[in-house]
């Protein structure tokens, strides 16, 4: 079967995540624009808060440039209020469910499914992975119903164990997902965290499977996809035998620029992963 993905590229307007690994930074017309000039389809948004994406603040980038928004990030919530899923004061936990709710209603008029990375938060402490693990569960189950109800998905982000310590490998991934089953959820793979903790990326991706909704594209040492020693050829290869049909996004170090990021991550897309 023909399968086709499709390039993205990363917009940060979180000032606060300075020195993160986001391809372009700030106004976010001009950066999807200069996407646009080098072929990219799509942007993926990460904004303070939904306040951000408003109507009246952001510009309606689907129809000025004809171009989707892939995915909102939302660990705005995290870099700046410490907020997470798995805290152990409930106020906070509500706090960050509300926070990501917000951004799914606001990027639903692009219809642009919401990130769940950092605001995973971890266990320790008083918390207890089991702990810590119920209460993603919920999180998971309640989000996604609400992104159901408004025509849209959750992606969860397994992240490496130096960033969270509740899900790192794609094996422990699916074990928690296919029994907690939550609605209108899909599995957000960078590449980047794989490569950290898999065995075999290429395996990771294989065991996602269906579970697959959206990849972090980038090279092994956070920098722009083709820049590092990742075997693109065999993650390319499964991806087209699990038939994926989702975005490919750059979420890389500016380096050595943001337009030079996004050529890099733009070439190696087309020497891998474009149709042919
Ligand atoms: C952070 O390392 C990352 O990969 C983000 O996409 C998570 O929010
Ligand atoms: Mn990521």
């Amino acid at each position: 079967m023909l399968s086709s993905m499709k390039p993205c590229v990363t917009i940060s307007l979180v000032k606060e995540a300075a020195g993160g690994p986001f391809v372009y930074w700030h106004d976010p017309l001009k950066n999807a624009e200069r996407a646009k000039s080098l072929g990219f389809p799509a942007v993926e948004i990460f904004p303070p808060d939904a306040d951000a994406l408003k109507l009246d603040v952001f510009p309606d980038i689907p129809k000025e440039l004809n171009l989707d928004i892939a995915a909102v990030g939302s660990g705005g919530g995290w870099v700046r209020h410490q907020w997470h899923l798995t805290h152990p004061n409930a106020d906070i936990r509500t706090k960050a469910k509300g926070f990501i709710t917000a951004l799914l209603d606001a990027a639903a008029r692009f219809n642009a499914p919401v990130i769940i990375g950092s605001m995973q938060g971890r266990h320790g402490g008083e918390v207890s992975k089991d702990q810590a693990h119920q209460w993603l569960a919920e999180a998971l189950h309640d989000l996604g119903n609400h992104a159901r109800s408004i025509g849209t998905n959750v992606f969860y982000e397994p992240l490496n164990r130096y960033e969270s310590n509740l899900l790192n490998t794609a094996e422990e991934t699916v074990a928690f997902l296919d029994q907690v089953q939550p609605v209108n959820v899909k599995v957000l793979a960078d590449l980047f965290h794989m490569n950290i903790e898999e065995a075999s990326i290429a395996n990771g991706l294989r065991t996602y499977g269906d579970w697959l909704g959206h990849v972090h594209l980038v090279d092994n040492h956070r920098q722009p996809a083709g820049s590092g020693q990742m075997e693109y050829a065999d993650i390319a290869a499964v991806l087209r035998q699990i038939n994926y049909q989702g975005y490919l996004s750059a979420e890389a170090f500016p380096k050595p620029d943001s337009h030079s990021a996004a050529r890099t991550t733009m070439d190696t897309f087309n020497r891998w992963f474009a149709r042919r």
